[in-house]
């Protein structure tokens, strides 16, 4: 019988595997699974939202009803303060860092979150994510500073996401490739079911925002219109998918393979995901399965931010397909790419 390798035995049998691992991760990302369960299971009752009362109003019970993405914020961040792990994280929500209460121990991590991803998508019953990235600290302040939270994508120690789909997944890298885990909901636990994901080198799927296209700079538009028109994926070009979830749309080509797309455009000029807890971490997660990641001019993971919210232009998936992007971008001979195929 093939054995059931749960979240918390990976992390002991990966602790065994190094010596000098003190055991942080296992904590963590227990931690980590806990929170990402309680928000699964808020997540799968928002429908009911509407029956016992929305964000703003008080629910049967008298208790104020919070928005999925402010109750997702406070599940995580109450989750991860009091371990004596973390000295400090960031959020999506918070426009500072949140330093770890003086009740609790510090640890010499930091945390970067968007705790539910995909805000268009909460309230209709699709797909939405939580994205996260780990840092070392770097400051001496003992609860942390911003420059803790403020490091380049190289610097990460793991990264992950969870997917609330059809089913939940917690996918993480911690640099020795990447692993799923499937949330088994008759026993409340994530179970092993991706290991040592790989992107395909190329794919036939593509996502952007298509609404956008007279906004998009040439180059885009051009590369798109080539990608359509391509006969290489079996004479059909590239296929569109796009949910407006970054996690649903990163997942689906991560598994079978594509480029996911959100340019700068003349509306969001420095474009619109955020470096530290969107762009980072899924180049993390990309790079590890044998994919790339850019802005259009650098890796992603060689970038260093400035500031905590920094948005960014990003272009990520299939190695093959986002060299070719890159070939748009720089003006590169396209014919003769081609011909060599
Ligand atoms: P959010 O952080 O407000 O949820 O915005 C991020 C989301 C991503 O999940 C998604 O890729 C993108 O915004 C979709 O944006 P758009 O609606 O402009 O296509
Ligand atoms: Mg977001």
């Amino acid at each position: 019988m093939k054995s059931i390798i749960s979240l918390e035995r990976h992390f002991l049998d990966q602790q065994r595997r190094y010596p000098e691992a003190r055991g942080d991760f296992t904590k963590l990302f227990s931690e980590l699974s806990f929170a990402a369960k309680i928000v699964s299971r808020e997540v799968n009752r928002a429908g009911l939202a509407d029956i016992i009362g929305r964000a703003g109003r008080t629910n049967i019970q008298g208790e104020d009803v919070q928005k999925l993405d402010i109750l997702a914020n406070n599940i995580f961040t109450q989750s991860l303060t009091h371990l004596g792990l973390l000295c400090a994280l960031s959020s999506e929500e918070d426009p500072n860092i949140i330093r770890v209460p003086d009740e609790y121990p510090t640890g010499n991590y930091v945390l970067n979150m968007d705790p539910l991803d995909g805000s268009s998508n909460i309230d209709v019953n699709v797909s939405i994510g939580t994205i996260f990235s780990i840092l070392r600290k770097v400051s001496y302040a003992p609860r942390g500073d911003e420059i803790d939270c403020i490091q380049p994508g190289y610097k990460q120690v793991a990264a992950g996401y969870v997917l609330y789909g059809s089913s939940t997944m917690l996918v993480y890298t911690s640099g020795q490739g990447v692993f799923g885990f499937t949330l088994e909901p008759s026993i409340g636990e994530f179970l092993l079911s991706h290991s040592q994901i790989r992107i395909p080198k190329t794919g036939k799927y593509y996502s952007i925002n298509e609404g956008y296209q007279n906004k998009w700079p040439e180059s885009i538009r051009n590369y798109i219109q080539h990608i359509k028109l391509s006969k290489n994926k079996g004479g059909r070009g590239m296929s569109h998918r796009y949910i407006g979830s970054l996690v649903a749309d990163f997942h689906r080509n991560l598994l079978k393979g594509g480029i996911f797309l959100y340019p700068a455009d003349s509306k969001a000029p420095e474009g619109k995901l955020r470096y530290l807890y969107e762009a980072a971490p899924l180049a993390f997660i990309v790079e590890q399965a044998g994919g790339k990641a850019t802005d259009g001019k650098t890796d992603i993971m060689k970038i260093s931010p400035k500031r905590l919210h920094q948005r960014i232009p990003l272009f990520l998936g299939s190695a093959e397909e986002v060299d070719i992007l890159m070939d748009f971008m720089n003006n590169k001979d396209i014919k003769s790419r081609e011909q060599q195929q």
